[in-house]
């Protein structure tokens, strides 16, 4: 009897775990939690690789902050602690200054653009510039227009938003783009649920899923459509990792990516009108026509700061300019 069990328990191990040692698993992190748009993405990812690989590959998805801020992210990733990440673009320009110029205002007018410019080479170009720093960039998959929300009072025109107290990413671009819209931003990592309920800040900005996600109804009563940013997430993983791989591997995980990407922007857009009955339901207050060419003209002058004369960030961003005309 002892020994039938012994050798059911060994049947066991060799039937289950010889795949399970033999599956190659790759972290991935994201800093927001299941449901949110940079999960979205690595769940499909992640279904699509482990079918496509025939379960050579899993993808471990680590959610909700579990390994850190985006910009504790890109250093795991930069150091090789973990394999791969799906980061919003913000924090990233940090390490690579000239991504900002994806993030500059108002540059594209619709989705359509965005993809068509950051699936062509221009995106092609800035997703490679994240070598200099170790990343290899796979894709852009999509956090979504940012719009403004605060506590203090309704905000239609770019003179409305000065001395707001306004989180923004941990970066570089960010800070720079409020400061010269007059409000006083403070750069905090993501959740700022607190930040934004005990009013160490008046208010924040985001895409409209993210105040639906992270129930930023409750804590925010004023928002205007201001779509000033077009978002992005940026799908990495370390270079050294990913050019050891197989090449058929790398193109497996590049197709992947790429697909991932479309569903996860096709559900994000099919969803935007239902957020903005949710976030009216909840009560917020909602502009929807600020002023936004006040707000365009205030951050024109923008293009001639220090930040874009740096000589890479400059040819990015003309040709980013170029692309989207
Ligand atoms: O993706 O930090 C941010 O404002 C991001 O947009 C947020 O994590 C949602």
């Amino acid at each position: 009897m002892k020994f039938t069990r012994f050798f059911a328990l060994v049947i066991a191990i060799v039937c289950f775990a010889v795949p399970a040692i033999a599956a190659k698993q790759v972290q991935l992190a994201v800093v927001t939690k299941p449901g949110s748009a940079q999960y979205v993405a690595a769940e499909k990812f992640a279904e699509l690789i482990n079918k496509r690989s025939n379960g050579e590959y899993t993808i471990k998805v680590y959610h909700s902050g579990s390994l850190g801020k985006e910009t504790e992210i890109l250093q795991q990733v930069q150091l090789g602690a973990i394999q791969m990440a799906i980061v919003t673009l913000g924090p990233f320009d940090t390490f690579v200054p000239e991504i900002k110029a994806v993030a500059f205002p108002f540059l594209f007018k619709d989705f359509e653009t965005a993809d068509r410019v950051l699936d062509g080479p221009v995106g092609k170009e800035a997703l490679d510039s994240l070598k200099q720093a170790g990343f290899k960039g796979l894709h852009f998959s999509e956090n979504g227009f940012r719009n403004l929300s605060n506590n203090r009072g309704p905000i239609h025109s770019a003179s409305d938003v000065k001395g707001l107290k306004l989180r923004v990413m941990q970066s570089t671009f960010h800070k720079e783009l409020w400061r010269t819209l007059d409000a006083n931003p403070t750069p905090m990592g993501w959740p700022i649920y607190s930040e934004l309920q005990q009013g160490t800040i008046d208010g924040q900005e985001n895409p409209l899923w993210v105040f639906d996600e992270y129930k930023l109804y409750e804590v925010q009563k004023y928002l205007a459509l201001t779509g000033h940013v077009y978002s992005v997430h940026i799908d990495i993983a370390n270079l050294q990792w990913f050019e050891s791989l197989p090449k058929e591997t790398q193109a497996m995980f590049l197709t992947a990516m790429h697909d991932a990407a479309v569903f996860q922007r096709k559900v994000n857009r099919e969803k935007e009108a239902q957020y903005l009955v949710t976030l009216k339901e909840k009560g917020m207050i909602i502009d929807e026509h600020p002023d936004i060419n006040s707000f365009r003209e205030k951050v024109k002058p923008m293009k001639n700061m220090d930040m874009y004369k740096e000589p890479k960030t400059r040819a990015l961003l003309n040709k980013l300019l170029d692309a989207t005309k």
